[in-house]
């Protein structure tokens, strides 16, 4: 059996920062992982690829087709299986990925066979030996159209499995985070016991912080050959046990890496006699969720930290070097005071870098509820809910008006915020001109959003 694996393109309604971040398909890659001892299996990037899907498919002739999913990529995985199906009706359509975690019910369509809600190494072993067979049968966290899609109850969560890097060899000097690249992404831990209330990350993983298996850590960073890592753990500052054991494995490997990681601020203050040492070892950004300027919010948002926090965690990475990517979110209630308020307080911060999302009140998280009546955009229309636009109705000003703050505030920030020579020092020219095209392009977009609103 022949199988080929894809990430969806790049999906250009939308607005993402994936000119920024821009990864590998570390969930593809796993699979690969499993199911290459079996099968033939391929991996066809489409962030990457200018060949259209149908064209593959008539050159590498695959059984079936597993393709990976964000929540911005429903429709166009379903055009994609629906392009499979008219290609050659007997290949076989899989969907996998964050968003059948979070809602399988949105692939539910006659061009999609299989659907797996959660993924292990076992749930993907017993589902291509039935289909080999021919025999579809109920599986844990596989929903089947030939079964109504019915699920067997059992609830379950993603696996972290040894990726196999080899798979995407062909396009790995493309990825890269922010300036580094090229950069591999891995985990370390699962999990995030900080539950902040707008946060999905800790509903796909669990509220439980988890070490993943320590052989499989080493496996996996064996198996790594950039020289940059983003560890993508939810909050890497959780306890000194997993700082400490990755402090002894860079040293153990002799790792001369550049690191980065996400890290709470809660965690930073916490831990910060490791914050030295670890930027001796390599580690050169932390992703710092400050959130908001205002104290009441970050209560709402039942975040680990206050305001004051903020200026704490930011001055203990300064004095380490450690750059700060930090991430806000506006809030719709802001007035234009508000988001001058929110200038001077990023000016204050200083981070490096700064990105801004509109608060979004996902359809699992229980602020949809409390925001369904100010909803801009229904819960499938899909390519909207990238937590790049504004999802709920302002309160206090015009939603044009708050588009243009929204633009004003990124414009203040690339211009009299981010160090721009230091960053053209850092990264070189050509990354930061592919930087900026990115930042040009999701400012056209808010552009376009401002005058149709
Ligand atoms: C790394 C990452 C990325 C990477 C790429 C991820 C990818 N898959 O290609 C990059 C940086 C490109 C990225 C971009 C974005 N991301 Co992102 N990202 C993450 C992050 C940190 C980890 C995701 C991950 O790789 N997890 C580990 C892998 C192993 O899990 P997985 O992909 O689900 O794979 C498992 C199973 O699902 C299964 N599987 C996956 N695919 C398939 C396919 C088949 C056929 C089968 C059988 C199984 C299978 O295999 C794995 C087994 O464990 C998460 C946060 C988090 N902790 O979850 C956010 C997250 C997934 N991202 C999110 C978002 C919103 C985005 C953006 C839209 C943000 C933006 N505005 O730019 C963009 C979209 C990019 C685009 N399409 O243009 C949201 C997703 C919300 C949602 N409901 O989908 C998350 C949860 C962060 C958040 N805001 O809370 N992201
Ligand atoms: S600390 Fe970060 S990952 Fe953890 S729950 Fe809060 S926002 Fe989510």
């Amino acid at each position: 059996m022949k199988i080929l694996l894809v990430r969806p393109p790049r999906i250009k309604q939308a607005i993402t920062l994936s000119d920024f971040m821009f990864s590998e398909p570390i969930g593809l890659e796993m699979v690969y992982g499993v199911l290459k001892e079996d099968y033939e299996v391929e991996i066809f990037d489409m962030m990457i690829e200018s060949t259209i899907l149908s064209d593959k498919i008539k050159e590498y002739k695959p059984n079936a087709i597993g393709i990976t999913s964000l929540c911005i990529d429903v429709k166009k995985v379903i055009e994609l299986c629906t392009e499979v199906k008219k290609t050659d009706n007997n290949i076989m359509t899989i969907v996998g990925g964050t968003q059948t975690y979070l809602n399988a019910e949105s692939f539910f369509n006659d061009d999609v066979d299989h659907i797996f809600e959660y993924t292990n190494k076992e749930n993907l072993e017993i589902f291509y030996s039935f289909i080999c067979s021919s025999k579809i049968q109920l599986v844990d966290g596989i929903r089947s159209k030939e079964l109504g899609y019915k699920s067997t109850g059992k609830a379950g969560r993603n696996e972290y499995m040894l990726p196999d890097r080899t798979s995407t060899k062909k396009y790995r000097s493309e990825y890269s985070y922010f300036g580094y690249r090229p950069a591999a992404i891995m985990e370390f831990g699962t999990g995030c016991e900080k539950v902040c209330d707008f946060c999905l990350r800790w509903r796909i993983e669990g509220a439980k912080e988890k070490l993943i298996d320590i052989n499989l850590t080493k496996k996996d960073l064996a198996s790594i050959k950039e020289p940059t890592i983003m560890f993508m753990d939810n909050d890497f500052f959780t306890n000194k046990e997993k700082i400490e054991t990755l402090i002894n494995l860079i040293k153990e490997f002799n790792l001369k890496k550049n690191y980065i990681m996400y890290a709470s601020v809660a965690g930073i203050i916490k831990y910060k006699e490791y914050v030295q040492e670890l930027a001796e070892l390599g580690l050169k950004a932390l992703l710092v969720g400050y959130e908001t300027f205002d104290d009441n919010e970050l209560i709402k948002y039942k975040k680990k930290s206050t305001t004051t926090d903020n200026y704490l965690a930011a001055e203990i990475l300064k004095e380490a070097k450690i750059d700060v990517w930090a991430s806000f979110m506006a809030h719709p209630d802001w007035s234009k005071k508000d988001f001058k308020l929110f200038r001077t307080y990023i000016k204050d911060l200083k981070p490096q870098i700064t990105s801004i999302s509109p608060l979004t009140p996902f359809p699992n998280l229980p602020m949809y509820k409390e925001y369904e009546n100010r909803l801009i955009y229904s819960a499938d229309d899909y390519e909207k809910w990238s937590f790049g636009q504004v999802m709920i109705k302002p309160s206090q000003i015009s939603l044009r008006t708050y588009y243009y703050e929204l633009l004003k505030t990124n414009l203040y920030v690339n211009l009299f915020v981010n160090k721009n020579t230091e960053m053209i020092k850092k990264f070189g020219i050509k990354n930061i001109i592919r930087i900026l095209m990115g930042s040009i392009k999701a400012a056209s977009k808010y552009i376009s959003l401002m005058i149709e609103n």
